[in-house]
């Protein structure tokens, strides 16, 4: 009944190590890199792999993740036993057993995906295990320890004259902003929570918007957009398609990299808005409408079943068949038990949540007009 068909006229991979879910962070760790299992268990059971080329993503080489981090944290990240210093290291960011195979992994993954735009060999590329945001030069941060965004948007740079980077993580990206603060070929676009006293990392308000030095090139190009707890699935489209159209008519990227991160839903377990399944896919939904290069990456996600009815709903927006799929999920599906608890649907309700929306019309409005007056200095 699930009519999974290969998209016409373009190509869409799929790229994923299944070494990358074994990993652990801890048993209280909100990470969970299973939630990818349950993922591609609940594409596989739509029949969706039909529809896309497969790749097993290899692991990024040591000069790869040096091309954006610096030489002594990878080595650090190599051989941590060898170094006093912390880079990071903590509650957010444990050394745990693989951890130099989980990031060479999940990076190489981004690396291979953006590769694969760059040789139009395809037209969308997914990695879920990507979409690591937070990760610095030389520093891991915010369960982060290397930058897969960073790495991959380097790759689509030697092709491609702007790529522009799109985060609907409930969470900041600041660490691909502080990449490429300075740049005029990248142009970062983050949707976040923002409360610079108590929600992490505190980064991301309104007018932070790149260097503040009039030669720099980097001025202007950056978008903040931050947001109160509970915003609902109408207002975040009307900002979300209303900021990225603008920006995409003015700065005309060559390829976008959206950061899909599955915190921003409903009843996540960090997160505080209260976006449904369809209100979060509607984004991949507009940026795809555009027919530009486009890799798609996850990053947050707390509520590891929805993280999987997210990413698998994206995933056949991509390869256009979200219109076809049966929302009651598959009968024959290895980890069905799982979805038990929560209704065996696609689609449960995560709309209404203990969460106000705390982002009025007025607020929504303010945000545009200072958002359409700062695109008003990007040059066409
Ligand atoms: O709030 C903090 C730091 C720790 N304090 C010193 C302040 N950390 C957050 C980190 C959230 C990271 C989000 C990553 C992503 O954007 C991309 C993958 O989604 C944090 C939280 C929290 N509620 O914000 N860490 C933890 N919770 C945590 C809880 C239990 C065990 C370990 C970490
Ligand atoms: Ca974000
Ligand atoms: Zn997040």
């Amino acid at each position: 009944e699930n009519q999974i068909a290969r998209p016409k006229g373009y190509t869409v991979s799929w790229h994923s190590n299944p070494d990358v879910e074994d990993h652990h962070f801890g048993q209280t760790h909100p990470m969970k890199p299973w939630r990818l299992t349950l993922t591609k268990e609940l594409v596989m059971s739509y029949g969706m792999h039909l529809a896309m080329d497969l790749y097993l993503s290899r692991a990024a080489t040591q000069e790869e993740l040096k091309a954006f981090h610096k030489d002594e944290y990878i080595d650090f990240l190599h051989e941590p036993g060898y170094s006093s210093a912390v880079y990071g290291v903590g509650d957010d960011c444990p050394i745990f057993d693989g951890l130099y195979d989980y990031c060479s992994l999940y990076a190489g993954a981004s690396i291979d995906a953006a590769r694969k735009l760059c040789s139009k060999q395809s037209d969308i590329a997914i990695n879920w295990s990507g979409g690591l945001h937070h990760a610095k030069k030389g520093e891991a941060s915010g369960f982060c320890y290397v930058n897969d965004i960073v790495l991959a948007i380097l790759q689509l740079l030697r092709v491609h004259a702007r790529v522009l980077y799109i985060d609907i993580d409930v969470h900041h990206g600041d660490g691909v902003e502080q990449a490429f603060w300075s740049s005029d070929r990248v142009m970062c676009v983050s949707f976040h929570k923002y409360d610079r006293e108590v929600f992490f990392p505190g980064t991301g308000p309104l007018e932070s918007t790149g260097p503040i030095h009039p030669n720099n090139p980097g001025k202007n190009y950056t978008i903040n957009v931050p947001l109160n707890d509970g915003i609902d699935d109408s207002s975040y489209q009307h900002l979300f398609e209303t900021i990225i159209g603008d920006t995409i008519d003015v700065y005309r990227p060559d390829a976008i990299v959206l950061q899909c991160g599955a915190d921003s839903l409903g009843h996540d377990r960090l997160g505080c808005f209260n976006l449904n399944i369809k209100g979060h896919g509607q984004c991949v939904t507009f940026v795809k409408s555009f027919r530009i290069p486009l890799l798609v990456v996850g990053g947050g996600g707390y509520t590891p079943r929805n993280v999987a009815r997210a990413w698998a709903h994206e995933t056949s927006i991509c390869i256009g068949a979200d219109k076809t799929l049966n929302p009651a999920l598959p009968e024959f599906m290895p980890l069905r038990e799982a979805f038990r608890k929560e209704g065996f649907t696609l689609f449960p309700n995560l709309g209404s949540w203990r969460k106000d929306n705390l982002n009025d019309q007025k607020y929504i409005q303010k945000i545009i007009e200072h958002v359409k007056e700062q695109l008003r200095y990007i040059k066409h």
